[in-house]
């Protein structure tokens, strides 16, 4: 890995690991790209304006660059795939095959995609789900991380791009506001906590998830591409896991650094796809295979967020 291209690089994951992979490799070999205009998380290293549906254009980009590695992260998440299954299935699908097409084509060294907890539907157990556990989503967002896996599985056997994955679960950041998903409300409460504002949440209290804080996102991505060939045993995608809480818990966690902080229950669509997915997730396989642990729990995190956003909000004023 020298050279590697971001996409989606703008949003939550992508503005965070883009740092992340430039501390490793260096600013100017990790090139950033995004649909829309650069954001300023990502700094003053390389940016390109890409849409992952440009097969051409993202051909330009690797041969410009010279690109051997293919971090590839845009796509639209679950609650906004549910308002427009049409674009969900074309951009999370097209997207991965140009990239999976550029990568067999050009021998490319590696390729990172994330697959989602969502890729587990009602039938799936919900408490501490199996690595293996059977994937019938009932979300269209979901849908696209089954067959996108699948895919990733047969262009591994069939053309020996080694793609590796990770079924994320909720990602909670403060550097970027995450966009359109169904555990987004894990990252709004925070800013409403620190405005000293009351918290409208769309889940139910009781309503528990896997989620992560997003250093330990970025900390098992890096892993797992960086880990020895011989280490992916799973081609598929791996289950990572760190926290599971409701919200009634993370209320109670940022109530013990802001004790008079309130929040409300009015579950709106997004309940019934949090409803289908895990509460808790089994990654024994990510745990044995390379080595993954997490290091934040749920206070821990609620401390550290609650320390740095503040500091962030002043600047971006
Ligand atoms: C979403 O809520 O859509 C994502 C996910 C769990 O993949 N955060």
């Amino acid at each position: 890995m020298k050279k590697i291209l971001i996409t989606g690089a703008c949003g939550q994951l992508g503005s965070e690991l883009t740092a992340g992979l430039r501390d490793i490799f260096g600013t100017e070999n990790v090139i950033a790209s995004d649909i829309s205009p650069k954001n300023p998380q990502l700094g003053s290293g390389p940016f390109e304006r890409l849409d992952v549906m440009d097969r051409e254009g993202m051909e330009a980009l690797v041969d410009k660059y010279e690109i051997d590695t293919i971090c590839h992260l845009a796509a639209l998440l679950s609650a906004n795939a549910e308002k427009n299954i049409e674009l969900a299935w074309k951009l999370n699908m097209d997207g991965l095959l140009n990239v999976l097409n550029i990568a067999k084509e050009k021998k490319l060294d590696r390729v990172f995609w994330p697959s989602s907890i969502a890729v587990f539907g009602p039938d799936a157990r919900k408490a501490k789900t199996p690595q293996a556990s059977a994937t019938n989503p009932s979300t269209v967002y979901g849908i696209t991380k089954v067959a996108g896996e699948q895919w990733c599985a047969y262009y591994h056997r069939k053309f020996s791009v080694d793609v590796r994955s990770l079924r994320y679960p909720g990602l909670i950041g403060y550097k970027t506001l995450p966009g359109g998903g169904t555990t987004d409300y894990a990252v709004d409460i925070y800013h409403k906590a620190l405005a000293g504002e009351p918290f409208s949440c769309f889940l139910e209290e009781d309503s528990a998830l896997p989620m992560m804080y997003m250093s330990d996102a970025v900390k098992a991505t890096i892993d797992l591409i960086q880990a020895s060939e011989e280490h992916v045993k799973v081609r598929t995608s791996y289950n990572v896991a760190a926290i599971s809480f409701t919200p009634a818990e993370i209320a109670e966690s940022i109530r013990k650094q802001i004790p008079g902080f309130e929040i409300t229950y009015e579950p709106d669509y997004r309940q019934e796809i949090a409803s289908s997915w895990p509460d808790s997730i089994d990654d024994s396989a990510a745990r044995s295979d390379w080595n993954w642990s997490p290091e934040y729990d749920l206070d821990r995190m609620t401390t550290d967020i609650l320390e740095n956003l503040p500091e962030l909000l002043k600047t971006s004023e």
